[in-house]
């Protein structure tokens, strides 16, 4: 793989809105991906499955993590001489219930002010669970991380979790309403950050979106 894992740096964990308002202004053109999706669906997980084991903290107790944590990677694309430098996000989960409702409002602003001002090279890599697709959260927050118009990808994780044939057929047999709900998705992926299955389609698809954003 052509992400030197082990190389990618955490530079900030972001919590403020004032900061995330400047590092976006100065970052307009920034290149990369996000993680995002609800608390403990496994975007730390995913990150270190991608970019090398414990990049992320992955956490014991869901809605840990209430910042914006931001990384750089370097890729080196085909037929290019020098690697590229590109950020990665991941964006604490919407949808927890223990978090108090100050912080809450904070999040909310911080996560608005991330959409608005992150640039459109960012592809947004949403996670959901495997074992239960279209729960309300999610498809809340997909209504409202659309209008920012920014490219993304689902990834539907856990799938080592549907063990027996009948929780398998139950995922398939909602299938056509999960395409239909998510026409508007550009990519729709079914994984485990824990197994390793499917995380090379997923990293596929984010080079193409990468190698897309250099043009
Ligand atoms: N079985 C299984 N467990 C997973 C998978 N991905 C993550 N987990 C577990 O799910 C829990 C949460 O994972 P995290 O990666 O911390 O989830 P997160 O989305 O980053 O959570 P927050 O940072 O709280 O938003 C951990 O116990 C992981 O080990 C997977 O594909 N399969
Ligand atoms: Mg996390």
């Amino acid at each position: 793989m052509a992400i030197q894992k082990g190389k990618t740096e955490f530079l900030m964990g972001i919590d403020k809105v004032d900061q995330l308002t400047m590092w976006l202004g100065e970052h307009p053109a920034a290149q990369g991906v996000a993680f995002i999706g609800r608390s403990n669906v496994g975007k730390s997980s995913f990150i270190n499955a991608i970019f090398g084991k414990s990049v992320a903290r992955v956490s014991k107790t869901p809605g840990r993590t209430r910042q914006v944590n931001v990384f750089k990677f370097d890729w080196l694309p085909e037929g290019e001489k020098v690697p590229k430098q590109f950020y990665l996000f991941d964006v604490p989960g919407y949808g927890h219930a223990e978090v108090s409702k100050e912080m809450g409002h904070n999040w909310q602003i911080l996560l608005s002010t991330f959409f608005r001002g992150i640039s459109g090279k960012v592809l947004l890599l949403n996670l959901q669970d495997a074992r239960h697709p279209l729960q309300d959260a999610d498809l809340q927050f997909q209504e409202y991380i659309r209008q920012f118009e920014l490219e993304t990808y689902l990834v539907f994780n856990k799938v080592d979790k549907l063990k027996t044939q009948s929780e398998r057929f139950v995922l398939q047999k909602r299938m056509p309403e999960i395409y239909e709900q998510n026409k508007w998705v550009k990519q729709i992926y079914f994984a485990s950050a824990e197994k390793g299955t499917g995380v090379l389609q997923v990293v596929d698809g984010m080079m193409s979106f990468l190698l897309k954003s250099l043009v």
